[in-house]
């Protein structure tokens, strides 16, 4: 292993340098206060080891290089005579339980949840504690309070229950709304992961929903419905809307995942059968439609798109379903 020449194959502590090394870059990544100094003295062992001309022996000898204490001289050892560093897996296969546990709160991707736990966070307990200074965004924070609730499926008929008030509330304000409920409901499952209800209105009396989402969830929320918001439209007054948030059945009920969306009266068509789902069909369908010169969305089924190579989809003029 002396010189540049050699390759890293030849070196007698090979196996030793590649389990540091995966060990140093989970450290990198960390945010802990320890961690910059760990990955110092990883990379001064590490140095060391690409040169050393022979196979450790003992934990002895593995201390007598620079920057290697007692814990690191025991990890050396375990590899060469276990040929193993379990540390790593248990930072690896804890790394993801914990990163997708934390990936399970309303509102957190993989990047911030990794985040938390290089911040040295493990459980929900330590989130809610703020260990290592991790900060919430307000979305998050109800994700995390409502953790089980958002994470657990309702039966059927609690969906047809929230749906029913909602529907008479809705049709209160205006009867002649179109509102429907969507998703898995309507695709006949006995449990449902949250509501969707799809909203829109016949326009010949020269009327629209416009403003309706608007009122009605401060209906709902007078009602006792609707306890949290998620997501909120920029803009009420657009056709097409989209709100996300919590409701319940009652003031006894857990909390559970809603979602609304407004379209105008001529894309019914094509948001019935996007909202309806699922997410695979979905995608089946639009590819289907790509193949054959169309584009389809919750709006509609537009004609005229042209394929071209660097453009995969430059619509040219579009035409409703
Ligand atoms: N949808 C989609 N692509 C996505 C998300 C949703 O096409 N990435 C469409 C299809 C879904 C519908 O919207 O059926 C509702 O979305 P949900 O996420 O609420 O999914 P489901 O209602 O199908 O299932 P769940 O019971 O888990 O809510
Ligand atoms: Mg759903
Ligand atoms: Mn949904």
């Amino acid at each position: 292993c002396d010189g540049i020449k050699k390759s890293y194959a030849n070196c007698p502590n090979q196996d030793v340098i590649d389990k540091l090394t995966a060990l140093k870059r989970i450290h990198e990544n960390g945010f802990a206060k320890d961690d910059r100094f760990k990955v110092y003295n990883y990379n001064k062992c590490l140095g060391q080891l690409h040169s050393y001309p022979t196979r450790i022996h003992s934990r002895e000898e593995a201390m007598l290089l620079n920057g290697v204490g007692t814990e690191t001289a025991k990890k050396i050892m375990e590899i060469i005579e276990t040929g193993d560093l379990r540390r790593l897996h248990y930072e690896r296969t804890g790394d993801i339980k914990i990163v997708e546990t934390f990936r399970g709160i309303y509102g957190v991707g993989g990047k911030t949840a990794y985040k938390w736990y290089v911040n040295g966070c493990r459980t929900l307990d330590d989130l809610r504690n703020r260990k290592g200074g991790v900060k919430l965004s307000t979305v998050q924070q109800i994700g995390l309070k409502y953790y089980n609730d958002i994470n657990s499926r309702m039966p059927r008929s609690e969906a047809a229950t929230i749906f029913d008030k909602i529907k008479a509330i809705a049709l209160k304000i205006d009867p002649h709304l179109f509102i429907e409920i969507m998703g898995s409901y309507r695709r006949g499952k006995a449990d449902c992961g949250d509501i969707d209800i799809l909203i829109t209105r016949p326009t010949d009396d020269g009327k629209t929903h416009a403003g309706v989402l608007c009122k009605l969830l401060r209906e709902l929320r007078i009602a006792g419905i609707i306890t949290e918001d998620l997501c909120l439209p920029d803009s009420w007054s657009d056709l097409e809307l989209v709100y996300r948030g919590l409701c319940r059945k009652d003031s006894s009920s857990r909390r559970r995942r809603i979602d609304f969306l407004t379209v105008p009266y001529e894309s019914r068509g094509a948001a019935l059968l996007y909202y309806t789902g699922d997410d695979i069909f979905n995608r089946s369908m639009r590819m289907k439609a790509n193949k054959m010169g169309y584009s389809l969305n919750q709006k509609g089924l537009f004609a005229g798109v042209v394929r071209d190579p660097h453009d995969r989809t430059r619509k040219l003029n579009q035409g409703t379903s």
